[in-house]
């Protein structure tokens, strides 16, 4: 019995072509979500993203010596554009990117604002954290 299983596993691992498969991608690589990074950049360099992909969202909790970073999204492009959080979700609060960090699966295929909201927006005006993403509607990449 235990061989036939793993037989099916390994013949569905063949069958799925490795290109078919949703990603995983950790926002900003080794820079991690943090102040001054041009994510803008990333996600050109980085895109395109499909339904189903993750984003994982990495930062240290607050203390003396490092500041807080969040995730918020945005309702709308125009409270994107002028970083005004009066509507934002809430997405991961301060405490949530540390170790492996806040998964976030673009399940719906939409305009996705992603934002810092801390310091009541200046991270999103000047420490550039903010990010579109809209995924694409198939996992099968070319
Ligand atoms: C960030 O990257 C984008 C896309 O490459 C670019 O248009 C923009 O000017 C950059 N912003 C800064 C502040 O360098
Ligand atoms: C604050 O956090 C950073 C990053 O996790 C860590 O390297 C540093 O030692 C911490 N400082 C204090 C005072 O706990
Ligand atoms: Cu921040």
């Amino acid at each position: 019995m235990e061989a036939r299983v793993a037989v099916l596993v390994l013949l569905a691992l063949v069958l799925v072509p490795e290109a078919c498969r949703a990603e995983r991608f950790v926002v900003g690589d080794a820079a991690r979500w943090t102040w001054g990074y041009n994510y803008t950049d990333w996600v050109i360099r980085k895109g395109p993203f499909f339904q189903d992909d993750t984003l994982v969202f990495t930062y240290d909790p607050p203390n003396a010596t490092t500041h807080a970073h969040s995730v918020y999204m945005m309702r709308n492009l125009a409270d994107y554009q002028s970083c005004n959080l009066k509507a934002a979700k809430l997405v991961a609060g301060v405490a949530e990117g540390a170790g492996a960090g806040f998964e976030f699966v673009l399940k719906k295929r939409k305009m996705h604002y992603f934002v810092c909201g801390e310091r009541q927006g200046l991270h999103c005006t000047a420490g550039q954290m903010k990010f579109i993403v809209k995924p694409k509607s198939s996992v099968c990449r070319d």
